[in-house]
């Protein structure tokens, strides 16, 4: 049992002075490549993390459900039949969003137990490494389970996203759920999220004495307001604009009519997503071809276009990665979201405290507060893990 469940254990008995019924666990991700393209309908290749959200959780004799974290003295009580997106907030709305979406997907929730969870973390909150897909995920293969409601993986992931959006009120895409589920150890999910076809591929990074670099600039964003929705309604102005259904229909060489169809700025915006759909095919077939040695490039023109055409970088995530080449990178982006969270950089193991000092200095000079820089490495999607 990892130290974070034995954590989660002794939190729930702490609080509700009783054992649980077991503990889920769900990693956090790093998207690698394809950023704004899930709710285009288009490529992602992200992966699960070895940082992970625990819930510890065991069922009621009645229909009350009650919710604690290890981050807050709060007890969230609410009645099972009382849980909707209008009725949760703060939170909460993260673990009780994914009960409500249960039930959207045709769960039959009338005759199942209420129960009491602790919630535990290790995945930075705000740094773009999907702590909410991860506490979305533990939740829903614990309810999954103890209600034996027979959900496969795609379909939880669906329901993460369909709380995400409703209940946290963020109109993200599928990406960071189907990460958190569908995750394999040392290897990476290649969606497709318009069929949602999952293909798991080996990153193969240790063997190439490669390792993936996490720099948390501290600068917290959040999805549920600004400029993500904002992002996406450009988009979705673009595709409306163009005639289709959505960006995936395009490809590089529609680009030309767009600029002639388009005004500048949504022009820009749809160039980054169909750029960066063609650089996600492109990654994963250098990457089978030719190992991950040779993808540095593809991540690095990732970030260009991210600060470039769909400006959701930040002057820290910016510094973090030009520092990280200059000090011998072979690729590097910011990962998620964007306008604040984490960058990530692929560094030879040899070059990896030169790299990491490299950026440290960077952030002194400019006067941005100290990173976290930590490594990560690809784990299994979300299971039980006591
Ligand atoms: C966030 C969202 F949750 C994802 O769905 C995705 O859109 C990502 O930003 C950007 O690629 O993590």
């Amino acid at each position: 049992m990892s130290e974070l469940s034995t954590r989660a254990r002794a939190g729930f008995e702490e609080r509700f002075e009783r054992e649980p019924l077991g503990v889920w666990r769900a990693p956090g991700r790093v998207n690698l490549i394809g950023e704004h393209t899930d709710y285009n309908d288009g490529f992602v290749f992200p992966f699960a993390i070895d940082r992970s959200t625990v819930v510890a959780l065991a069922l009621r004799q009645d229909r009350t459900i009650q919710i604690t974290t290890a981050h807050s003295e709060d007890v969230i009580r609410i009645g099972l039949d009382d849980v909707a997106p209008d009725a949760v907030s703060g939170w909460s709305a993260y673990p009780l969003g994914v009960v409500w979406a249960l039930g959207e997907f045709g769960a039959d929730l009338s005759g199942v137990a209420g129960f009491d969870a602790h919630i535990d973390s290790d995945v930075p909150i705000g740094a773009g490494l999907s702590s909410s897909a991860a506490i979305e995920s533990a939740v829903a293969v614990a309810l999954n389970e103890v209600w034996d409601l027979g959900f496969d993986r795609q379909l939880l992931a669906r329901v993460g996203q369909l709380a995400e959006n409703k209940a946290v009120g963020a109109p993200t895409g599928i990406m960071d759920q189907s990460a958190s589920l569908l995750g394999q150890k040392d290897a990476a999910v290649f969606l497709d999220c318009r069929s949602l076809d999952a293909e798991v591929i080996p990153l193969g990074f240790e063997a190439a004495g490669l390792v993936l670099l996490v720099i948390n600039t501290h600068v917290s964003h959040s999805h549920a307001t600004g400029g993500y929705a904002d992002r996406r309604e450009s988009c979705e102005r673009g595709a409306r604009e163009m005639g289709v259904s959505s960006l995936r229909d395009l490809d590089v060489d529609d680009l030309d009519r767009a600029s002639a169809v388009l005004d500048a700025e949504t022009l820009r915006r749809i160039r980054h997503v169909i750029t960066e759909d063609q650089r996600v095919l492109d990654t994963v077939r250098t990457l089978r071809l030719s190992g991950p040695e040779a993808i540095g490039d593809l991540l690095t023109a990732s970030h260009a276009s991210m600060r470039d055409d769909f400006e959701i970088s930040v002057p820290e995530l910016d510094v973090a990665v030009d520092s990280a080449l200059a000090a011998g990178a072979i690729g590097a982006r910011m990962t998620g979201g964007g306008f604040g969270g984490a960058a990530i950089a692929l560094v030879r193991t040899t070059e990896l405290s030169a790299v990491s000092d490299a950026v440290l200095a960077a952030f002194a000079r400019n006067g941005f507060e100290t990173p976290d820089l930590f490594t990560v490495t690809a784990a299994d999607g979300a299971s039980r893990a006591d």
